[in-house]
């Protein structure tokens, strides 16, 4: 069942099946709540998450296009990009199989996005609501250029304890550490979250699991080079009144970021995936 309702200044719609409930605002195309029965939530939403036009969710799966934190060139311009704070249009909605809805929300270039960046553009969100969460972000370029972005699903998952979570799947990996500005790091075990965290792993193709006391998170990607890995931790959360509880969640984000961006050519369609469970 799809249901359409208002949370404070947003529209969102609650999609309800056998498996699984879940939560999407349209602006953004932000998935903010997924939950299955008897299990603890996969999705971190934070307890003063403000739900107001213009403004991200913290918590959910913001999605970070079509540039991933500061813009490279102008830092004027909106952290993130623009698609996680703007209106989207609901295209459809069905249950595609018993337990698995289907929702697809686009986003095209208007007077507003032509205005931060000048190109024409489909974007394309199919969410899949069922036993595991998959999202598929589609990138259509539809000018008569090619155009470079950087992007991410900046997902904030629920931990019960951040201080007994491991992280596995980034062994090997080389990251920029966002810190200290520091490229030459790699990481030589299992993560392990104990200070503020922020970080980007390049070549992270292997499958991610959060690993805590009560269970496990799987995390698959495709399209996907990099890895975004942060946690504000209790000093710099102070900063965001948004933002409350660092203990039990995690960002661990899928995209394509810094020199691991993408270049999309006019009329060509790159996709991003993920599927958590
Ligand atoms: O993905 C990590 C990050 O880029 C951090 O540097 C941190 O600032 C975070 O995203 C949140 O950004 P936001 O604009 O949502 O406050």
């Amino acid at each position: 069942m799809i249901t359409q309702k208002r949370i404070d200044g947003l529209n969102y719609l609650e999609i309800k099946n056998s498996n699984a409930t879940a939560k999407i605002a349209l602006q953004g195309a932000h998935l903010f709540e997924y939950k299955r029965p008897h299990q603890a939530p996969l999705i971190w939403l934070s307890k003063t998450a403000q739900f107001q036009k213009n403004k991200a969710i913290r918590g959910g799966i913001p999605i970070c296009w079509p540039w991933f934190g500061a813009h490279p060139v102008d830092t004027s311009l909106p952290n993130h990009g623009f698609a996680r704070t703007m209106e989207w249009t609901y295209e459809k909605g069905e249950e595609v199989d018993d337990g698995k809805t289907k929702i697809v929300l686009g986003l095209k270039d208007n007077e507003e996005t032509l205005t931060l960046w000048p190109y024409a553009f489909e974007l394309t969100l199919e969410i899949y609501i069922a036993d595991t969460l998959e999202l598929i972000l589609q990138t259509k370029n539809c000018s008569d250029e090619a155009f470079e972005i950087s992007e991410a699903l900046h997902t904030y998952f629920h931990v019960d304890a951040i201080s007994d979570t491991l992280v596995h799947g980034l062994e090997g990996k080389q990251y920029f550490n966002k810190l200290d500005k520091s490229y030459d790091n790699v990481q030589s075990r299992a993560l392990v979250i104990e200070n503020e965290v922020d970080r980007v792993y390049f070549e992270a193709y292997d499958p991610i699991e959060i690993v805590g006391m009560k269970g496990k998170i799987s995390i698959k990607s495709e399209g996907s080079a990099s890895a975004i890995v942060w946690n504000p931790w209790a000093q710099r959360i102070n900063e965001m009144p948004d933002m409350s509880g660092y203990k039990q969640m995690l960002c661990i984000e899928s995209g394509n970021v810094l020199h691991e961006c993408v270049k999309v050519m006019p009329n060509e369609t790159h996709l991003l995936k993920v599927s958590y469970s």
